[in-house]
């Protein structure tokens, strides 16, 4: 499906072209694309067409209703990161509960991550270190991360009610040369802004095939 979305400030709607947009990770637009239920989530970087201020992309929506985007930029004025937020309209206008899976151990592709943080109840407003370990199917850790991107993930955490999001990368060396391997541990800053569910997608490389790796916890009043 091709989509064609229009990017322009908030100020005074003016459209906002990929010259006003400084490169972050490979990439001047980051579109962090969503389902209502929290189960598709798509890291897409959409082409500028012709005209001012509209990108454009192609995918495929693996879920039916409304999708959400949040595209993540900076603007060179200002220098800071912006997530724009806009819908993407669906046929079928039913809405579709978030899946409130909790979980903080998942396996795929023979190798097992386990998201673990620094305190035992996540609380909205406080700081917390996450920490990413991921083991291969001996339990042995595993150190085999490529490169995606100019780092080795891209941490992506939105709320329930899909009003937040936070884009994370892990701690470390950026700009990894493209021989250079990480893992088997992946530490990240994070401070919930929003009490209830909160789902997490950590986008990996391994022998060059990428991975959405998928977690769920819950953040406390
Ligand atoms: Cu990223």
């Amino acid at each position: 499906m091709l989509t064609t979305l229009t990017i322009s400030s908030k100020k005074d709607g003016s459209p906002i072209s990929p010259a006003e947009l400084k490169e972050v990770h490979t990439a001047k637009v980051h579109l962090l694309i969503f389902d209502q239920t929290l189960n598709d989530y798509q890291h897409i970087h959409p082409t500028p067409s012709s005209k001012s201020g509209q990108y454009t992309f192609t995918w495929t929506p693996k879920k039916d209703g409304v999708y959400r985007v949040w595209a993540d930029l900076i603007p060179l004025a200002t220098n800071n990161q912006e997530y724009v937020v806009g819908d993407i309209p669906a046929k079928v206008n039913n809405t579709f509960p978030v899946e409130k899976t909790i979980s903080v151990k998942e396996t795929k592709d023979d190798l097992t991550y386990t998201l673990t943080f620094d305190k035992s109840s996540l609380k909205v407003g406080e700081s917390l270190t996450g920490e990413i370990n991921i083991a291969d199917k001996d339990g042995k850790p595993f150190q085999g991360l490529e490169p995606i991107m100019g780092t080795f993930a891209h941490i992506v955490a939105v709320s329930e009610d899909l009003q937040t999001i936070e884009h994370i990368h892990p701690l470390g060396a950026e700009n990894p040369k493209p021989t250079e391997k990480g893992g088997p541990k992946l530490q990240f800053h994070l401070t919930p802004s929003k009490t209830g569910y909160l789902k997490f997608y950590v986008q990996v490389q391994v022998n060059g095939k990428q991975l959405f790796i998928p977690f769920g916890i819950q953040v406390n009043s």
